[in-house]
């Protein structure tokens, strides 16, 4: 029975997940789990987050993608220690999973990083699915996606603690309404926190900053 199978794939990530957050929380691991459709902007926001909080806070960032090192080049520049996980080599999954953090996780020296970031698989669906022992995670919608995408992948905004709104340096060229958006984000998660920011110019980055600064806590 397929729907059998799914379910225990899921209990079986439930339960290493379970694992992986009593593990990063004896180590003192503050885990952020970072989800979008590919392109929203993940590792530029990404990086320039870094750029922002780092050495005060020590950082770590676990990024996957089906092919390619380009992220993990792309935030290494920033020092932290960035370990890629290419999911070609399993299948090609379009999200990462709990073992796969555990695994990816044996690479850090967890016993110096306050903060671990997961730059997950580019998708707006399957990575909502998948716990991976994480404390918070954040969605990131660009303008350039169209208002409704929230009430159409409504799972992932659920899951979620913050939205960032991104690219919003190109509002003047585009017809998104982005007071729309945000209640289309409210309609499926009246509590989540919501950011407009760009991570081109780096507008909004006080105040998602500070959000995350006070997340960070054990
Ligand atoms: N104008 C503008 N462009 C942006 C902004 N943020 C990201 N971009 C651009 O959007 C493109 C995609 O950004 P990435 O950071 O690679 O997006 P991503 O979500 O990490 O993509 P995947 O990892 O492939 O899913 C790049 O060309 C970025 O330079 C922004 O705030 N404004
Ligand atoms: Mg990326």
């Amino acid at each position: 029975m397929e729907i059998k199978v799914v379910k225990k794939v899921l209990d079986a990530n439930d339960e290493m997940a379970r694992q992986n957050r009593e593990m990063f929380k004896e180590k003192g691991v503050f885990v952020l789990n970072v989800m979008s459709s590919p392109g929203s902007g993940k590792t530029a926001t990404l990086v320039k987050t870094l750029g922002r909080i780092m050495p005060d806070i020590k950082c770590a960032v676990i990024v996957g993608d089906i092919c390619t090192t380009n992220d993990a080049d792309r935030l290494a520049t920033t020092g932290a220690p960035v370990v890629q996980i290419n999911t070609d080599a399993f299948g090609g999954d379009c999200h990462l999973a709990a073992h796969v953090i555990k695994k990816a996780a044996q690479g850090l020296d967890l016993d110096s990083i306050d903060l671990l970031i997961i730059e997950n698989v580019g998708n707006l669906v399957c990575p909502a699915e998948f716990d991976m022992g994480e404390n918070a995670r954040v969605v990131i919608l660009s303008v350039t996606e169209g208002e409704d995408k929230p009430v159409k992948y409504p799972l992932m905004f659920r899951v979620c603690d913050a939205a960032l709104l991104n690219k919003i340096d190109l509002l003047p060229y585009l017809d998104f309404d982005i007071e729309e958006a945000k209640g289309y984000i409210q309609k499926v998660h009246p509590e989540i926190d919501i950011f407009e920011i760009s991570a081109r110019t780096e507008h909004g980055f006080d105040k998602w900053i500070e959000w995350l600064k006070e997340k960070i806590v054990w």
